[in-house]
């Protein structure tokens, strides 16, 4: 797609990061360098083939920089004073949506004074998209730190067609209702035209929370009434996001990175056994689960010692949110004591690095593993799963993944488990070392094939296409007063 010459664009993606971080160098300098993360992953092959706009925060407070064109895209950053990173950002997006919405693995709080700045900052990204689209664009907003622009463009733009990708889980209702400001957020979700998922029970369980709101809803459509009396039709479905397959097969592939697999096993001290996990450091991520199961292996022997070695690189997230630092803490006091009990001098039992690493030096980490540890709580798709299938084009490896993810749906051939159960977690820990190697190539194959057919591409087409094909008059006779009332803010009512 194409900006016209009005610096208008028919394709504007809006998430709370930009692709990049801005980075102030000695003597005053500004670089910009690709920021990590399971979004940015996800969207950058699909903006590399348009030439659409990505509004979104550039990853520091202060003053916003100029807009600015890369290769793929136009990049348009949004300003966050300091105050704003602590109550929108830190405050509720990640101290109150974020374990809202992962099954309150933490305790959520809720602040008054947070949602404020939410619904302040939600405001200023739906103003700055509407200055990027042209009549009739076509906005893909993204993710739960920005629930409410929805609603906001549509009231501002009703021109717009506004899709919404929700990438973590939409919880049950009996969670969910703990929200001060339940109604609100659904209100905010439904300016869409189409609400994706990751998974068909997100869907449901969103629209679970809409018919809980008193709105009516059918095969996949929420019915909102409008002011005019009528009932538009809001599409709720799965779109489990993927990765870019064929690249990650690519990379893999190349001699260096083959050459690099071999000398981490080597510097390793070549051990029988690699196992790996690579997360960000998030308590949805279940880091202390594994640990605890990988350091009862060593304990029982069914694990030998040095013959196997964990790595977990586990990249600093969040670090200004508190149970965030208590997390690393824990994490870095149960390492220590398994080092302390089971390695030996130069041969540490688990290696942990917390650190950030380059795309090339995870493909060799993946291809460099045995096994890889997926262990999420809850997690909506999880991309180190697929990266991990797709980089394994000689069919080796084997993946222990959680129940609890997205993406367990589609890899239903893994090493499933349920890590709160830390004996069944050890057991599939121990097949997926100790299986033939057929039957692991069987499983990977079988997994290899879906990540393929099923790439980030064909998500972004599908989502995309879907939006496209709704019928933007696709609104219905008048709604009753009942439900007209209901949406005006009468109480809950399940029906
Ligand atoms: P995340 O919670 O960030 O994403 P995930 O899907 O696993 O989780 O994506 C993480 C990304 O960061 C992967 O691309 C991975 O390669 C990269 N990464 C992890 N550790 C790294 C390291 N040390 N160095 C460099 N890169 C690293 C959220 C949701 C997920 C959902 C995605 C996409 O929580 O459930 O799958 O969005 O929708």
């Amino acid at each position: 797609m194409t900006g016209s010459a009005t610096g208008g664009y028919d394709l504007v993606v809006v998430a709370n990061r930009l692709p990049v971080d801005r980075k102030e160098e000695p003597g005053g300098t500004t670089t910009w360098a690709p920021s990590p993360g399971g979004l940015v992953a996800a969207l950058e092959p699909i903006m590399r083939g348009h030439d659409g706009a990505w509004v979104g925060w550039e990853g520091a407070p202060g003053d916003a920089s100029e807009a600015f064109d890369t290769q793929s895209m136009h990049l348009v950053p949004v300003p966050l004073g300091e105050e704003e990173v602590e109550h929108y950002y830190e405050g509720m997006s990640n101290a109150t949506l974020w374990p809202l919405y992962h099954d309150v693995i933490v305790q959520p709080r809720f602040h008054r004074h947070w949602w404020d700045s939410y619904v302040r900052v939600n405001w200023r990204f739906a103003q700055a998209v509407a200055r990027q689209a042209i009549r009739g664009a076509t906005v893909w907003v993204q993710d739960y730190q920005l629930q409410l622009v929805p609603r906001m463009l549509r009231d501002i733009r009703p021109d717009l067609r506004i899709g919404f990708f929700n990438h973590i889980p939409f919880p049950p209702y009996e969670i969910y209702a703990q929200l001060p400001w339940r109604r609100q957020v659904i209100n905010g979700l439904l300016g869409a035209d189409l609400l994706g998922f990751q998974r068909p029970a997100d869907a449901a369980n969103f629209q679970r929370a809409c018919r809980r709101s008193g709105l009516l809803t059918r095969r996949g459509e929420v019915l909102v009434p409008d002011d005019s009396g009528r009932r538009r039709s809001v599409h709720a479905a799965a779109f489990p996001i993927s990765v870019d397959a064929a690249t990650l097969e690519e990379a893999a592939r190349r001699p260096e990175v083959a050459e690099r697999a071999r000398a981490i096993r080597r510097e390793l001290g070549d051990p029988d056994v690699v196992l790996l996990g690579v997360d960000r450091l998030d308590y949805t991520k279940g880091i202390p689960h594994r640990l605890k199961a990988v350091s009862e292996l060593y304990d029982d022997g069914r694990l030998a010692r040095p013959g196997t070695v964990f790595v977990q690189v586990a990249t600093p997230s969040r670090e200004r949110v508190e149970s965030y630092q208590a997390l690393r803490d824990e994490v870095e006091v149960t390492v220590g004591r398994i080092n302390g009990v089971h390695g030996l001098l130069g041969k540490p039992a688990v290696h942990y690095l917390h650190q950030s690493f380059p795309r090339a030096e995870l493909a060799a980490l993946y291809l460099a593993a045995d096994v890889l540890l997926v262990t999420a709580l809850r997690d909506g798709m999880n991309l180190v799963a697929k990266e991990y299938v797709a980089s394994r084009f000689d069919e080796g490896g084997a993946l222990v993944l959680s129940e609890f993810t997205g993406a367990s749906i589609e890899l239903a051939q893994a090493y499933l488990v349920n890590p709160h159960d830390i004996d069944g977690l050890k057991n599939q820990i121990v097949n997926a070392v100790r299986d033939a190697p057929r039957e692991k190539a069987r499983r990977m194959r079988a997994m290899r094939r879906r990540v393929r057919q099923y790439d980030v591409e064909r998500w972004a087409e599908d989502f995309l296409r879907a939006l496209d094909r709704l019928d933007p008059d696709d609104a219905e006779g008048p709604a009753t007063p009942r439900l007209a009332v209901a949406v005006g803010g009468s109480a809950d009512s399940d029906r």
